[in-house]
Order: structure tokens, then C-alpha cells, then sequence
């Protein structure tokens, strides 16, 4: 098996450490500190659950004792595919008790996705519920299983009324030591620009420290109560703070089981929620449905907002409706994380995507031949620090790409840093969609496309949108025989057994994809003359 690593030149390690940032923490050490602490405090509560930090440590406890009586073996990687359930968490500090390393996969993951993170990482387990959102998860992991010898247990949690983990937590196994604190605890996903999916390998200490300080900048302490909105595994749910920040501090999290705004007063006004972050598109769901309902919400006093670019207008109108504090968040799953502070004045927090975390974050904006731009001037964010990654798992590609030769990671996107330090993102020099804050690689959407037996070349571009933010669109120039039509293509992407999330939201047929030859030759000016085509005749019309 191919280990898995992330490491940091020693001179950078050693000063991480030396400045008290990297504490040797470790996830283990962490629920066991909290259980002793706040013991009867509730540390989680969801449909049909609701556990003090004693319960999480004893269920997670019985867990990793389970699995590793299955024949796990500390170093194993799992592959974990649940929804915002109690057992999320419980499931996760149970595989970091375990030494087993979780692979986070999104709900709205399909069997290509899945395929993809299972190979990548050759995990040996897969923990999934039953059924999400009426899909069948039991069956497609036991279909994945099937096809991948190494993947050799299906672990199902009953969720809904069902008995969770229980089934898997028994067994009397020993509990491995624990962790290096410098060795990886779990892979996390990127939205994959180019692509599928890469593997974003993170350590105990470097998360940590992030988390830490996260949960400081976010203000939370054992009285907080954070509203788990968005998919739980995402790195924004998990660490910004999230309910990762959220544990850290001593404080209550609670799943929420829909994004409804509805769903969402009635548990703000129920459990006093105090803090809850969303996506753009749902925020603006959000406050137009508070302008019309005007719930009981007083509790709450931070939003946070990130994953995509909260416009100005928009963000102006979070404190007059929902009376709270807006933290914008501009993060990415391979590290560096921005947040508005809660005491900048309105007009930052409204037209800026914050800050970084730490001041040992390096920061560089530059030109498209890596230099400098004048300070203030637009440019590509380079980014080097405690919690970026150097690498991703077994990429040598991709990290080629991805990364400077002095360990800078490309982040692909176009910012303007202020005076304070603060940034404002401007748009991005990759050619993905960020459609309601989930990334999609314009290059795998077209492969599926180009399966398709009718369709000779197909380019994938994003369309400014006034709900999503951003949309997909596909331009498709059938082959010789019959024109496939718009509809029958999208069933035919359905079919591929990909998140949903990605198919095209509109599909235009084309007679010619303009002068550019056909095929993988400069894909983003072909991509950029058909996204301005498509603006110029919108404009007109
Ligand atoms: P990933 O690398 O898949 O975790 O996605 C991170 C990317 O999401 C960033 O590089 C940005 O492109 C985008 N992103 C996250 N937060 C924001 C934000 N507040 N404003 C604009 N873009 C954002
Ligand atoms: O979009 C993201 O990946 C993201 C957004 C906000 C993120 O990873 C984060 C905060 O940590």
C-alpha cells in the first residue's frame, strides 16, 4: 500500500513548532481532552440524537474497537460517505481513534466519483448510510466493493430511526497509541479544476492549528451552538470553523437535515443556535425568505459565508435582516483560509473575502510569469504556510502544475490584496465552474459529454447566474449521424453515475466550434470565445 504523507521542509516544521503553532495536538488526544472537560456538556444532536462529549468519546471508542476487530489495521483508509447525521461525527473520531484515515466523499458523490477516491487512495473500507436523500448508498458501495479487490468491507450506518453504528462497535479490540501528531489524519477532496478529484492529504498538526485558530477568529467558546447547513465533510463545514472549530472550543453542533431556510429558523429558534455558515445562493435564499417570514432568530449572531463570491449587494443585507454578524471565508480544501474578523468595520465585511489565519501565512500575488504585481493590482494568489499542503497524494503531475518550486500553491484564483492585508477575489485563471460553491472541472464534464456515440467535440464553460452564481453550460457539436437532442444528452449524462451537480444545466447544439481545431489544443481560448459568444447574444436578446 502506498503510504500516505504531507511534509513541510525541516526549517519551516521547526519554526511552525517553534512559534507554538504546530501544539502535537493530535484528533485522538483532542476528543479525549474535550470528553474529560465537558463531559455533560451536549457536544452533538440531530434527528433522534443528542450526545453529551462523553457519549461522542464512549461511541467512538466502541467503534474504532469494532472496526480494527474487523481485520482494519491502523495506517487503512476508509472511504466515508455520509450526510449531516450525529454518527458523522462519531464515525470520524472513531476511524482517527482507530488510526484508520478517513476519505471524505460528498453526499451527492456517484459511482465515478467514488470509483476515482477509492483508487486514489486504495482504501480498504467504505462507511456509508444506508440511503441519502432517497439514493441507495448500501447497493452502489456494494457495487463498488465488487469491482475493487483491495475494498474489502461495506460498513453501513443505520441512520433514520435505525440503530447507526452499533453493529460495527462491537468487539474488544485494542486501541493503537496515539498519533504522530505530524502524520496524516484523514484525506480531504479538492474540487478538482482540472479533472477529477484530487486527494488532499492533512495532518494532525497542521489542521489543528487551523482549526484552533478558526474557532478563536469565529469568536466560539462552550457556550456556541453551530448549525451544521452545508454537506458536514466539506472542508468549510469541517474546519472554518466548523464543527471541527466547534468540538474544539467545548460548544454544541447541531445537523441540520435540509438547507431549507425554514428548517433552519425552526433549529436556530430551538436550540439557540448562535453560529452557521452557507454558500452565496443560499444565503440570499436565506435572507429573502427572513425578509418574508421574519423568524424568531435572535440567537444568532455569526454568518458565515464563503465557497464562492458573496457579492457586495448582497452581503450589505445580512445584519439589517438577520441581525446577525456576516464573516466572509474565502478557504480551500489544500489549506489557506481568509475570514472577514468579527470586529472589521461593515465596509470590509461587506466587500472583502477577509484575511489570512495566520500572520506566518505567505501570501504572493503575481503575474502569469510569477511576479509580483503593484500591491493592490489584480493578480494570481500564490500561497505557502503552516496549514497548505506541499503535495497532493501521489499526483506527481498535477503537483507539478499546482505548485511553484519553492512550495507555493497555485490556488487559481484572481485576487487584490488591500492595504489591511485583506483580499478581494476577482475571478479565477482556471477554467472550473464554481456553481453554488461546488467546483467542477470543465474538462471532466466534457469527457462524459464526449462519450456520447453522436457528439464529435463538446466544450464546457460557466455562465454567470443570478441564483447559482455560476452555471453550466455545455456547447456539443454532434458527429455525421443524427443530432442528439439536448434532452436525450442530459439523460445520457444521468446515466454516467455522476453527482448530479455536474450535469450541464443547459446544452446548446453548434454547427462549428470556431476556428480552433478540434480536439485538446488551447481548450481555454475555445472556452473563452464560446462563454463570450453566449454573453454577447444574451446581451442583445
Ligand atoms: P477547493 O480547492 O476545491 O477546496 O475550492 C476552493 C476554491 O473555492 C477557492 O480556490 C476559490 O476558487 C473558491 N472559493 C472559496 N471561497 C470563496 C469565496 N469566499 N469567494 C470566492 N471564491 C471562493
Ligand atoms: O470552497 C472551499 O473549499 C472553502 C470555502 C470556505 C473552504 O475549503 C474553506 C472555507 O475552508
Amino acid at each position: 500500500m502506498n503510504p500516505v504523507t504531507q511534509t513541510w521542509p525541516d526549517d519551516f516544521a521547526a519554526r511552525y513548532r517553534a512559534e507554538g503553532l504546530w501544539t502535537g495536538e493530535t484528533f485522538p488526544a483532542m476528543l479525549r481532552d474535550r470528553a474529560a472537560r465537558f463531559a455533560g456538556r451536549t457536544a452533538v444532536s440531530g434527528p433522534g440524537a443528542r450526545w453529551n462529549y462523553a457519549e461522542l468519546l464512549e461511541r467512538a471508542e466502541a467503534l474504532a474497537r469494532g472496526l480494527l476487530a474487523r481485520g482494519l489495521t491502523p495506517g487503512d483508509r476508509v472511504l466515508v460517505q455520509m450526510s449531516n447525521v450525529p454518527e458523522y461525527l462519531s464515525a470520524t473520531f472513531g476511524l482517527f481513534l482507530a488510526g484508520l484515515l478517513p476519505v471524505f466523499a460528498l453526499p451527492a458523490h456517484r459511482r465515478v466519483e467514488l470509483e476515482h477516491l477509492a483508487r486514489g487512495a486504495q482504501v480498504r473500507a467504505i462507511l456509508t448510510e444506508r440511503r441519502i436523500a432517497g439514493h441507495d448508498h448500501a447497493a452502489m458501495a456494494e457495487a463498488l466493493a465488487a469491482d475493487l479487490p483491495d475494498l474489502a468491507h461495506v460498513l453501513i450506518c443505520e441512520t433514520g430511526g435505525g440503530e447507526g453504528l452499533a453493529a460495527l462497535s462491537s468487539g474488544a479490540a485494542e486501541l493503537p497509541a496515539d498519533p504522530d501528531p505530524q502524520a496524516v489524519a484523514f484525506l480531504q477532496i479538492s474540487g478538482g479544476s482540472t479533472g477529477l478529484s484530487k486527494l488532499i492529504p492533512r495532518t494532525h498538526d497542521d489542521y489543528l492549528y487551523s482549526v484552533r485558530e478558526s474557532a478563536v477568529i469565529s469568536g466560539l467558546s462552550p457556550a456556541s451552538v453551530y448549525l451544521t447547513v452545508l454537506p458536514v465533510s466539506h472542508n468549510f463545514t469541517m474546519s472554518s470553523p466548523g464543527v471541527l472549530g466547534v468540538l474544539h472550543a467545548g460548544g454544541h453542533v447541531v445537523m441540520a437535515p435540509d438547507p431549507r431556510p425554514e428548517t433552519g429558523f425552526r433549529l436556530i429558534a430551538e436550540e439557540g443556535v448562535t453560529i452557521t455558515a452557507l454558500v452565496p445562493p443560499l444565503a440570499l435564499k436565506w435572507i429573502e425568505t427572513a425578509e418574508r417570514l421574519r423568524p424568531e432568530i435572535g440567537s444568532l449572531e455569526v454568518l458565515l459565508v464563503g465557497g464562492a463570491k458573496f457579492l457586495p449587494e448582497a452581503a450589505r443585507r445580512v445584519r439589517p435582516v438577520l441581525g446577525c454578524t456576516l464573516q466572509q471565508v474565502f478557504g480551500m480544501a489544500e489549506g489557506l483560509v481568509n475570514y472577514t474578523r468579527l470586529d472589521d468595520p461593515e465596509e470590509v465585511i461587506v466587500t472583502t473575502q477577509g484575511r489570512p489565519i495566520s500572520a506566518l501565512d505567505e501570501v504572493r500575488v503575481v503575474d502569469d510569469l510569477d511576479g509580483d504585481v503593484p500591491e493592490g493590482a489584480p493578480g494570481n494568489l500564490l500561497t505557502r504556510g503552516p496549514y497548505t499542503i506541499r503535495a497532493y497524494h501521489d499526483a506527481p503531475e498535477a503537483n507539478a502544475r499546482s505548485f511553484t518550486e519553492d512550495g507555493f500553491y497555485r490556488t487559481g484564483d484572481v485576487v487584490r490584496r488591500l492595504p489591511s492585508g485583506h483580499l478581494e477575489v476577482q475571478g479565477r485563471a482556471t477554467d472550473h465552474i464554481n456553481r453554488a460553491g461546488e467546483k467542477i472541472s470543465a474538462e471532466e464534464v466534457e469527457d462524459h459529454l464526449l462519450a456520447h456515440p453522436e457528439v464529435l467535440d463538446a466544450v464546457v464553460v460557466s455562465i454567470p447566474d443570478s441564483q447559482l452564481g455560476e452555471r453550466i453550460c455545455a456547447f456539443v457539436l454532434p458527429g455525421e449521424g443524427q443530432a442528439p437532442r439536448p434532452a436525450e444528452l442530459r439523460r445520457f449524462i444521468r446515466g454516467r453515475q455522476i453527482a448530479a451537480f455536474k450535469i450541464p444545466d443547459e446544452i446548446r447544439l453548434v454547427e462549428s466550434l470556431g476556428t480552433t481545431a478540434v480536439g485538446k489544443i488551447n481548450r481555454r481560448a475555445l472556452r473563452a470565445a464560446l462563454r463570450k459568444s453566449y454573453m454577447d447574444e444574451e446581451e442583445q436578446a
